[in-house]
């Protein structure tokens, strides 16, 4: 199944839009993982397994797994095979923010979808479409292109104006008139920015869904958040938190820790769906 109807079923069957972020790190890791084999992995399924009747994805960022190199990179994939072997009906959504020209691309897709086998990755848009392109040609995997990002510094280049209108606005646009050919883009806006948000909804149309990161630990407000970026559908939204869940115990309670977590997140997001600005 492709990605987005993968996505429309989870969030039905799930009743949630709630995507889980798998970033582990080794200082936040419960003891009792640090030191045995293949920490992260371990981390992962245990916190995989406490919450996915909650999610509608997992969203592993790979900067968390590279930094360990080799080691990491491998947890990274049994972590994706993990859940695809053991929750086929929830999307893997590989962050990587990666973006190139074409040629380089094209190995950057092979990474993420043939060797990892993801369902969805997020790419930057600045070097234009024609770069995208090898991404924007694999139909059935979701494409998240960064539009209004979530970090506090994030209107420097974003928020200028091009033929009278922000940055973020036009990059909207072009996703929306140019680059979505196959109906697998999506774009990246982050929970901090509720009315940038509302804006870019009103732009593209209720279709288009949004990944939606900043909400916890970033300090993203849930109904704000929901109320800008839900489509008339209820839906429309794929909203992370990960440090806020997946850290939410350091003990050896960590897993259902972060179950309390994600059922007080998805029960939040919940109680506003159905409400429109
Ligand atoms: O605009 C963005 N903001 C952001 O935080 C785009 C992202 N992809 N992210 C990622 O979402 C970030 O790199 C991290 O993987 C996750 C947010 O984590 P947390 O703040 O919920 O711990």
């Amino acid at each position: 199944m492709d990605f987005i109807n993968k996505l429309k079923a989870i969030w039905d069957k799930n009743n949630s839009l709630l995507c889980v972020g798998l970033d582990p790190d080794m200082p936040n890791l419960p003891e009792h993982l640090k030191d045995g084999e293949a920490p992260y992995f371990n981390f992962n399924k245990a916190i995989i397994d406490a919450t996915a009747e909650l999610v509608c994805a997992y969203k592993p960022n790979s900067a968390f797994y590279e930094a360990r190199g080799a080691a990491g990179i491998q947890e990274l994939q049994l972590t994706c095979a993990y859940i695809h072997e053991n929750y086929p009906d929830i999307p893997v959504i590989l962050d990587f923010k990666r973006g190139d020209i074409g040629n380089t691309n094209s190995q950057y897709a092979a990474f993420a979808f043939d060797y990892l086998g993801a369902d969805a990755v997020t790419v930057q848009p600045w070097q234009g479409g024609e770069a995208v392109q090898v991404f924007l040609d694999r139909k059935d995997k979701g494409i998240m292109i960064l539009d209004r990002t979530s970090n506090t510094g994030s209107g420097e280049f974003q928020d200028l104006l091009v033929n009278d209108r922000k940055l973020y606005l036009q990059v909207a646009q072009n996703v929306r008139d140019n680059w979505n050919k196959n109906g697998n883009c999506l774009l990246v806006v982050g929970a901090t920015f509720p009315q940038e948000m509302a804006e870019i909804r009103e732009l593209v149309g209720d279709d288009m869904i949004f990944l939606v990161p900043g909400m916890g630990a970033q300090g993203g407000d849930t109904g704000a958040t929901v109320k800008a970026g839900l489509n008339l559908a209820g839906t429309g939204l794929v909203i992370n938190s990960s440090r806020s869940i997946i850290f939410a115990s350091s003990g050896e309670d960590f897993a259902e820790a972060a179950r309390q977590k994600a059922l007080g997140f998805r029960e939040e997001i919940n109680k506003y769906r159905g409400q429109k600005a």
